[in-house]
C-alpha cells in the first residue's frame, strides 16, 4: 500500500478546526486532527510545505517509522506546532491501518480494557450561586465527574467562565482580548467555593478543578493544602508546567491530586514530574502530543509510576481527536478519566461521529480505524476566521500566564 496524496481542509463551524486527509492507491483515506487553536495555518504551513510532500509514496501501515521520520529526521524537534502536525499524520495512518484490517482503532492497541469512559463535565458560573446552580445542571445531565470553575469576587472576568452561551469557547474573533487577574482574590475564594459545592452536593461526586497556570509553587501548594478538605479529584496546572521542579514544593504540602500537560507536547516535559511521581495525571491529548504513537509510549511509561490519564478534551479539539482519544482510552489500562463538552450542533454536521455519551460515560462503535468522517462539501460552507486566546495581565498592567 502506498500514500498517493494527502490534503489540509480547514474550515470554521463555528470554531476553526483543521483536519488532515491522507490517500492511498487502495481507495482508504484517514484522517487526522491538526486543530491548534490560534495556531492553525502555523501547522497548515509545516503541513503542506514539508509533511504531505514527504509523505507521498510512503507506506501508510509502517506507523512507527514514518513517526520517527518526522521527529527524529527533521532538525527542528518538538514544539506544539511540529508535534501537532506529526499527530494528525500519525492519527491519520492508524485510522488507514484500522480501515485496512477492518477493525477499530482500540483493538490495535490492545483490545477493550473497558467497555466505556468515564468523562467529565465542566461546570462554569458566573459568581457562587450561578456555580452551583451549574453543577446541578451537569449532574442532571448524567455526569458523576464535574470540573467546577466561577467568577470571582472582585475579578471582572475570569478565563475560562462562559459568557451566556450554551457552549464553550475561549477564544474570541480576531486578536487576543486581555483579561486581569489577581492571585489572592482567587486563593481567598476557592475554598469556599468547594465547602459550597460540598454542602449542596455531598461527597460522591467527583470534582475538578483548573488553576490555568496561574499559581507560583508556594501559592499552588497553599491552594492545593486549603481544598483538601473537599478531596478534588485534581487540581490542573496549578504551576505552569515549564517548571517540573516547581511541583517538588506542592507535593511537600499537600495530597491534592495533580493533572498537567495540555501544553504539553513531548515525552520530555514529563520526564521529572513521571519518574519523582510529582503528579497524577497526564493531560496532553492525542492531537497536540504527537499522536498515537508518542502518547501510547507516554502513557506506558507513567503507569509504571501509578500515573493515569486525563487528557485535554475541550471543544477547540476536534471530533475526530475525540473519537481516537476514547479508542485509545478504551484499550490501554492506565485510563482515569476524559475532559468532555459537547461540540456544537453545527460542528456534527461538517464531522459525522460514532460516540455518545449516556450516564456520565462515553461510548464509540466498532467502525473500522478511528470511525469519524468529513463532509467536506459542508465544510467549504464554513470558511477559515482568524480568532486567538486571551492574554493575561496582572491588575497593575503586569502580563501574566494566561
Ligand atoms: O484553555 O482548550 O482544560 N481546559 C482548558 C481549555 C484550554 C483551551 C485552550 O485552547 O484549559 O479551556
Ligand atoms: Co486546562
Amino acid at each position: 500500500m502506498k500514500i498517493t496524496d494527502a490534503k489540509v481542509i480547514l474550515t470554521c463551524p463555528g470554531r476553526n478546526f483543521v483536519t488532515l486527509k491522507v490517500y492511498t492507491d487502495q481507495g482508504i483515506y484517514g484522517l487526522g486532527d491538526a486543530t491548534l487553536n490560534g495556531m492553525e495555518k502555523a501547522v497548515i504551513a509545516f503541513l503542506e510545505s514539508y509533511c504531505i510532500p514527504a509523505l507521498i509514496g510512503k507506506d501508510p501501515a509502517n506507523t512507527e517509522d514514518i513517526w520517527h521520520y518526522f521527529y527524529k529526521g527533521v532538525y527542528w524537534k518538538r514544539g506544539s506546532v511540529t508535534m501537532t502536525a506529526i499527530a494528525a499524520i500519525d492519527m491519520a495512518l492508524w485510522d488507514i491501518k484500522g480501515k485496512m484490517l477492518q477493525t477499530p482503532l482500540y483493538n490495535l492497541l490492545g483490545g477493550k480494557s473497558r467497555e466505556r469512559i468515564m468523562v467529565y463535565a465542566h461546570a462554569n458560573g458566573k459568581n457562587l450561586e450561578d456555580t452551583l446552580e451549574k453543577v446541578e445542571a451537569e449532574k442532571a445531565r448524567g455526569f458523576i465527574a464535574i470540573r467546577v470553575q466561577s467568577g470571582i469576587p472582585g475579578i471582572s472576568h475570569a478565563y475560562g467562565v462562559a459568557g451566556d452561551s450554551k457552549f464553550y469557547e475561549p477564544a474570541h474573533k480576531g486578536l487576543p482580548h486581555t483579561e486581569f487577574w489577581d492571585t489572592s482574590k482567587y486563593l481567598h475564594f476557592l475554598p469556599r467555593l468547594f465547602e459550597s459545592v460540598r454542602n449542596s452536593f455531598g461527597d460522591d461526586l467527583h470534582l475538578l478543578h483548573d488553576v490555568h497556570h496561574r499559581c507560583t509553587p508556594i501559592e499552588a501548594a497553599r491552594l492545593a493544602k486549603d481544598l483538601e478538605p473537599y478531596h478534588l479529584y485534581w487540581i490542573e496546572d496549578p504551576v505552569t508546567g515549564e517548571l517540573q521542579e516547581g511541583l517538588r514544593l506542592i507535593r511537600k504540602h499537600s495530597t491534592t491530586p495533580i493533572a498537567i500537560g495540555e501544553v504539553f507536547n513531548s515525552v520530555y516535559d514529563y520526564t521529572t514530574l513521571i519518574t519523582e511521581q510529582l503528579i497524577d495525571y497526564i493531560r496532553m491529548p492525542l492531537v497536540h502530543g504527537g499522536g498515537i504513537t508518542h502518547l501510547k509510549k507516554v502513557v506506558d511509561f507513567a503507569s509504571i509510576y501509578h500515573i493515569s490519564t486525563g487528557f485535554h478534551g475541550a471543544t477547540d479539539l476536534s471530533p475526530l481527536n475525540l473519537a481516537a482519544t476514547i479508542h485509545f482510552n478504551m484499550a490501554i489500562n492506565n485510563f482515569g478519566v476524559q475532559e468532555y463538552m459537547p461540540h456544537q450542533d453545527i460542528v456534527h454536521e461538517v464531522f459525522k461521529t460514532n460516540y455518545q455519551f449516556k450516564d456520565g460515560f462515553l461510548t464509540i462503535d466498532d467502525s473500522p480505524g478511528i470511525g469519524v468522517d468529513i463532509d467536506e462539501k459542508k465544510a467549504a460552507q464554513y470558511p477559515y476566521e482568524m480568532a486567538c486566546l486571551p492574554v493575561n495581565r496582572k491588575t497593575d498592567g503586569t502580563m501574566f500566564y494566561w
